[in-house]
């Protein structure tokens, strides 16, 4: 990791290397936070954060569903956002929002546990390298089952979660593929380690329904600008053959941004190559996030306006 100079936490900023936390945290222990993935982007005008917003909204409501609450308010959580990309004066970077309990108590009842906040960011290029953007990367259908509703809150970006990502990214890549693809507890396709997942068949994009997967700001993105350059959209419920007979497939998150799906469990998908719906979202996105089409320009918040 590249690290920067500035991590606000609880407040103010601290030096990088003085963002630390005690061994007895609680989160440490049993997976009691939330978090965020937001990217910010060099354009025209400085850095801009994408969607600022609607992540904090679902820092929030990842916060309420584990019954967590944040000792700021979202306005305040933006702000410190802002001010954490500014402080550390870079053109582009990954910014992590961290909420966890903290040092206090040990013990599964996380109830008398402090709330701890954090707001890290670093330099993060494409997620599964530059050439995953361009060619498209292999995938393989997980032997790990998403969690689902009652299990866990696939809806919370809860670091509990992650473990259950973590076991089918591992599985994946030690049997040569790059990124694994969670079914849900009915054997319906949710999502990747840590993207969603969309499909092209006849013209048509298709993505799972919300029920098993987190939902991405991502997919809500491509699903606008899909819908604004007249592809119909659908989320369907979607079993593995839908994948495997699909023309074009790609996965969508924050990190990942369009990453184009070429293989699946040893199949190829359409020609084995990036699709031209695939190619054509990826274009506009990176157009719409680079603050290049002004149609979309309220998704951006400048951080030195
Ligand atoms: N599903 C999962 C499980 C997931 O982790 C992400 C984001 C998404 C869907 C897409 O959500 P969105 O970013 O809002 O479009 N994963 C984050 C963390 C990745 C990591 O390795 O860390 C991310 O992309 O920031």
């Amino acid at each position: 990791m590249q690290e920067l100079r500035l991590i606000w936490r609880n407040g103010k900023l601290v030096d990088w290397k003085e963002a630390t936390t005690h061994v007895l945290t609680h989160a440490l222990h049993y997976g009691t936070a939330v978090f965020e993935g937001i990217r910010c982007y060099k354009t025209q005008k400085g850095p801009a954060i994408f969607r600022l917003k609607e992540h904090v909204r679902r820092l929030f409501d990842s916060a309420h569903i584990i019954k967590m609450s944040i000792p700021y308010t979202p306005q305040e959580i933006e702000e410190a956002i802002v001010e954490t990309v500014r402080a550390n004066e870079v053109e582009e970077c990954y910014i992590r929002p961290v909420v966890f309990r903290g040092y206090g108590e040990m013990g599964v009842d996380p109830s008398r546990c402090e709330v701890d906040c954090a707001i890290a960011a670093w330099c993060w290029g494409a997620y599964m390298g530059d050439k995953a953007l361009k060619e498209g990367i292999r995938a393989k259908i997980s032997s790990y089952v998403r969690i689902y509703a009652n299990s866990g809150s696939p809806r919370a970006k809860t670091s509990a979660n992650y473990l259950n990502s973590a076991l089918a990214k591992l599985e994946a890549k030690e049997l040569g593929y790059d990124e694994a693809i969670l079914l849900d507890a009915h054997g319906f396709v949710a999502e990747g380690s840590g993207e969603n997942i969309f499909y092209v068949k006849d013209g048509v994009l298709y993505t799972p329904h919300p029920y098993s997967i987190l939902l991405g700001i991502t997919r809500d993105t491509v699903m606008r600008l899909a819908e604004d350059l007249g592809i119909p959209v659908r989320e369907t419920l979607c079993t593995r053959d839908d994948l495997y007979l699909a023309d074009e497939a790609f996965f969508t998150g924050t990190a990942a941004e369009i990453t184009p799906i070429v293989e699946i469990d040893g199949r190829r998908i359409g020609e084995g190559k990036p699709g031209p719906v695939t190619r054509r979202l990826q274009e506009v996105f990176f157009r719409v996030v680079r603050g290049d089409e002004e149609k979309y320009e309220h998704w951006l918040t400048y951080v030195n306006p």
